[in-house]
């Protein structure tokens, strides 16, 4: 199988050959710590990494290399690495590149314990954390400086849905000797290709729409073959250990088949649900990049395929009125993660974002009213009328 097929084909047949696996149609789950060495000789020679092979399942382990291979590939980049999770991603990769001294510069808003792991982790180690509203790359040209390394974001951003311009930002990062890391979660590849546009590195919580079924805990990063490994030897080895376990790479493997499927329809519904809570009277605000009234509407248009299924929105009765809407929800889970097929609901300011004070919130652009909803594969009629339940004026007087 080449590279020269879709996205889907490329999901689902990548770099396995079931002829290869007696006919196996799944590619075999190596539950496995350690590896056998034909010869003492040949054991050494792996570990100097003068032959190939598998050493030890927190190096690297079969069932990921084919993860990894096909994460690269969707995500058009050289190598990938499979990770614990998310935040094991994240880290890894900042723990590699990073030295005391050095500046890393952020977007204005960050997922909860990326925000902490900058302010409370690679601070702790003489890292300067400076966030700068990226969704002008003039005012990140203002910011860097000669310690400036890396210029890490998300796109959208979890919560409040701000785009950055991966293309611009690239360029401008790169100008100043910065390298630059995009955190691909809520778009996915099928959405959005950072590596394309200029990025470095992409990170992912694979816990989301890669998964896709809410069923795991996992991460991945891409980029250039020298760095990922560099990543894999250094920050995930030696530092943080936040290897992925096989088993877990199977279910990915597993969700990536269906990741094409499931995002043309989680952003069909997302846009059903977003234009309906837009017209709807007791909401003030809907943040969603598929909105005409969506700030950075074009540039949404630009660099996403389509919108995303992640709405971000705000009642006009604020956060009172958004505690009682959730508890009137009947089918839509009140819970944090997104992208699974269940539709899932979650206030940032009191949950995923609760590891910002109340004054970081206020700086950051997270209002404490601020509703996130992930669009899940229901039927999109059954998801609308939870919602219209839920926040039907009667309801909303009864339970008030
Ligand atoms: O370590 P995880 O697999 O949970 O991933 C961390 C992570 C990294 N980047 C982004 C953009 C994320 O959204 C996440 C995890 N976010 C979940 C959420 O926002 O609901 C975590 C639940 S507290």
């Amino acid at each position: 199988m080449t590279h020269d097929k879709g996205f889907a084909t490329r999901a689902i047949h990548l770099g396995y050959n079931p002829l290869d696996h007696e006919g196996a149609l799944t590619p075999p789950l190596h539950l496995t710590s350690t590896f056998a060495f034909e010869t003492a000789q040949a054991g050494g020679e792996i570990f100097a990494g003068e032959r190939a092979g598998h050493v030890y399942s927190r190096i690297s382990n079969p069932t990921l290399d084919l993860l990894e291979r096909r994460m690269a590939a969707l995500e058009g980049a050289e190598a990938g690495l499979a990770l614990a999770s998310g935040m094991g991603a994240v880290s890894s990769v900042l723990w590699t590149l990073l030295s005391p001294g050095d500046e890393v510069i952020v977007d204005k808003t960050l997922y909860g314990c990326t925000f902490s792991f900058m302010h409370h982790g690679l601070r702790k180690f003489g890292i300067t954390i400076t966030h700068v509203d990226m969704t002008d790359p003039a005012n990140l040209a203002a910011a860097m400086t000669d310690r400036t390394r890396v210029v890490y974001f998300e796109t959208p951003a979890n919560p409040n849905m701000r785009l950055v311009d991966i293309a611009a930002v690239s360029e401008v990062a790169h100008a100043g000797g910065a390298q630059v890391i995009v955190d691909n979660t809520y778009a996915t590849p099928y959405l959005t290709r950072p590596i394309a546009l200029g990025a470095d590195l992409v990170v992912h919580s694979a816990t989301k729409y890669l998964g896709g079924h809410g069923d795991l805990v996992a991460g991945i990063v891409v980029g250039r073959a020298e760095q990922v490994s560099e990543i894999r030897l250094v920050g995930m080895k030696d530092m943080t250990g936040a290897v992925m376990a096989p088993f877990n790479a199977m279910l990915v493997l597993r969700g990536l088949k269906t990741l094409a499927l499931r995002m043309e329809r989680h952003c069909a519904s997302a846009q059903v649900v977003a234009d309906w809570l837009d017209a709807h009277p007791d909401v003030s605000k809907v943040h969603y990049p598929g909105l005409k009234s969506f700030g950075q509407h074009a540039l949404a248009c630009r660099q996403m395929a389509q919108p995303g299924a992640m709405i971000a929105f705000e009642l006009t009765g604020g956060l009172d009125a958004g505690r009682r809407m959730m508890n009137n929800l009947r089918m839509i889970a009140r819970a944090v993660s997104l992208g699974d097929a269940e539709t899932l609901i979650q206030h940032p300011a009191s949950m995923t974002h609760s590891t910002y004070t109340a004054e970081e919130r206020a700086t950051h652009g997270i209002s404490d009213g601020l509703i996130r909803l992930s669009v899940g594969l229901e039927d999109v009629s059954d998801i609308l009328d939870d919602l219209d339940t839920a926040l039907a004026p009667e309801h909303a007087a009864r339970i008030a």
